[in-house]
């Protein structure tokens, strides 16, 4: 099979080594040769069995000392590690939601930020029972930022967005005591259980993660994602380009980085403002151009079609083609290496949270307060620094893809309703999609996530694992780096749709959509469980029964530790390609890789093998179908 649109992993890779030359010329530093410096990882962390919570450790656990100190074994070890790998992730992704809530709650008609989606807006306010009649849309967005950050911190009640799941799976949650509370204080509580002294028995470890894990997915990320859609709209279809082809040699190079939208919304703001431009080309670009790295890159491209320089392991190579005039970094997954290999360049690393302070960076505080004199300040130092270009470094890779993402619930409600010849009721969006899976045109969906890793060929297990299931008629749904792994390699080229399977194939000419739905940032993975949910509601089968899975061939943060068990506890299986240093439990394994199932409809699967990984997600899906279906 010729994939012609595609650009092949082996290119890519070609570029990359290209680049390492330069950075070899430069000196300078990249996260091959840390890696390769680091050497064999250690065992007994890499199993989950090393415990340093106390300070009478660090404690091993072995064959010859099965017991630490205090005398917990390897379960309640590997649990006590896994939990607190889970609340690092949940608490990440729910600080970064409140701070999108913090901004929606700073948001004015003549401030910094104001409200795009109005609609939306009313629409969550109605859910809250927040009255909407008659009221200037600032009070309501007040009101309702305000009862979105009580649910951080309330001291009673679960979370509310919580209703949006099918009530069957909401039951599930009650029965199983898996509802969470308030968001900080299911994190906290994770804490606490894994204090010296506290829990070591693996169910309860297995099952707070759970429960953490769904307050991020179902709070802090459903919040991230929602008010972040009030405030700069709502994600449409949007065309665009990905790879690193997409810098601009005569232009002024920012690569916004990180997952906050309230920085990179305003600097694409002010890039285009005829005042820098003008700035830009007095200082002998020819103008100005912004493109994303990591989640920032996902949220700006779905929005305004910025360009999608590249995912996770790519960030250092944005600097090494010596065009990159600054990287703009708010918050998570930004590599501390970007200080010293900027120095190497004439590149301006500029910081901009007090949640990700670096060395060798350029700090300005972005405050929601001032963040149009911080955006502009950003911008014009960017522009400045054009002219201390080093012309003999500067090398972009000739590579970039076609794409079109933006493909929001809202957007496939929409793509759904231009192919339905029938008349669709407001309440059944998804008949259409579901008679397709029913009938077996498209057999199914993966959805798709997380990180590279450089354990795994980076992007490789992303990219082939797409082909494979796209050539046997799953749609596959994508986020965060999984979705500009796609991006960069052509998937999300509508062109590509020629290498599905027949079904498939049809349905993306019908639909006009690419065959890789882009649904955003690792946040977004929220837009996932609502999109799964209205499947449920409208085919009135449980979650667990929908011929989808999820997957994280090449994930790498606690984050994404933490989506593994909100997904999983909103009843979708997840193949992971890395274990989450679990190896070192039976009891972990078992729980996590099979029993879990018992209380919420799925489990996890842990595959190394990437050819095997796809094929256990086929197998998996045909069995859903075989069990709906009879
Ligand atoms: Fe980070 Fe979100 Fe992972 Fe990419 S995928 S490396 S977490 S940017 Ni979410």
């Amino acid at each position: 099979m010729s994939w012609d649109v595609l650009i092949p992993n082996e290119e890519m890779e070609a570029a990359t080594s290209r680049l390492l030359e330069t950075a070899a010329l430069v000196g300078a530093d990249s996260y091959q040769a840390r890696n390769a410096a680091q050497g064999t990882h250690c065992k007994i962390g890499e199993q989950g069995l090393c415990c340093r919570i106390c300070s009478m450790g660090p404690c091993r656990i072995t064959p010859k000392s099965p017991r630490g100190v205090c005398g917990c074994d390897a379960d309640g070890v590997v649990g006590r590690n896994y939990l607190r790998f889970t609340a690092g992730g949940s608490a990440t992704h729910s600080d970064h939601g409140r701070s999108i809530a913090m901004t929606l709650y700073r948001s004015s008609a003549n401030g910094n930020y104001n409200i795009k989606d109005p609609e939306k807006l009313k629409r969550i306010a109605d859910e809250w029972d927040i009255e909407t009649e008659d009221r200037d849309i600032y009070d309501i967005a007040h009101e309702v930022a305000l009862r979105g950050l009580e649910e951080f911190g309330k001291p009673f009640g679960r979370l509310r967005f919580l209703k949006r799941a099918p009530e069957a799976r909401q039951k599930i949650w009650r029965d199983n005591k898996l509802s969470p509370r308030a968001i900080d204080r299911e994190v906290s509580l994770s804490l606490h259980m894994t204090h010296m002294g506290c829990s070591s028995m693996p169910e309860a470890l297995v099952h707070q993660s759970l429960r953490a894990g769904l307050a991020d997915g179902w709070g802090g990320s459903m919040i991230g994602t929602e008010f972040s859609d009030v405030l700069f709209g709502t994600p449409k279809p949007v065309d665009t380009t990905a790879n690193l082809g997409v810098m601009e040699k005569d232009m002024v190079n920012i690569v916004v980085h990180g997952h906050d939208p309230s920085l990179s919304e305003m600097v694409v703001y002010y890039a285009n403002d005829p005042e820098m431009i003008a700035l830009a080309k007095k200082n002998g670009a020819s103008g100005i151009n912004v493109c994303g790295v990591c989640c920032t890159s996902n949220e700006v491209a779905m929005r305004h079609g910025i360009p999608m320089a590249g995912n996770f392991l790519q960030q250092e190579n944005v600097v090494l083609t010596g065009a990159c005039e600054a990287i703009v970094v708010d918050v998570q997954c930004i590599f501390p290496a970007l200080g010293p290999l900027s120095k190497c360049f004439h590149t301006k690393f500029i910081t901009t949270s007090n949640v990700a302070r670096m060395p060798d960076s350029d700090f300005i505080e972005f405050k929601e307060s001032t963040a149009a004199e911080n955006a502009k300040q950003i911008v014009e130092l960017a522009v400045e620094n054009f002219k201390n270009r080093k012309p003999e470094l500067i090398h972009i890779p000739n590579l970039v893809s076609k794409a079109t993402v933006g493909y929001s619930v809202e957007a496939i409600y929409d793509t759904l309703d231009t192919v339905a010849n029938s008349h669709i009721d407001e309440f059944q969006t998804m008949i259409p999609l579901i008679d397709c899976i029913r009938s077996g045109v498209i057999r199914g969906a993966v959805a798709m996530v997380g990180c590279n890793n450089p354990k795994v060929r980076p992007d490789y297990a992303h990219i082939e694992l797409m082909k494979k299931l796209l050539a046997n008629d799953i749609l596959v749904i994508v986020s965060g780096c999984s979705a500009q792994a796609a991006a960069k390699a052509g998937l999300m080229d509508k062109e590509a749709g020629k290498y599905c399977g027949e079904g498939l194939k049809r349905v993306c000419r019908l639909a006009n959509i690419p065959p890789v739905l882009h649904m955003g940032s690792c946040v977004d993975i929220s837009r996932m469980m609502i999109l799964a949910s209205d499947i449920a509601k409208d085919w009135r089968i449980e979650i667990s029964d929908i011929p989808l899975v999820g997957c994280a061939p090449e994930w790498m943060s606690e984050k994404a530790v933490s989506i593994g068990n909100y997904v999983v506890a909103t009843g979708i299986d997840t193949f992971l390609g890395i274990d989450p240093y679990t190896d070192g439990s039976k009891g972990i394994v078992g729980l996590l890789q099979g029993d879990i199932e018992k209380w919420v409809g799925a489990k996890f699967y842990v595959e190394k093998d990437i050819e095997k990984l796809g094929d256990k997600m086929i197998e998996r899906i045909e069995e859903k179908r075989a069990k709906i279906m009879i």
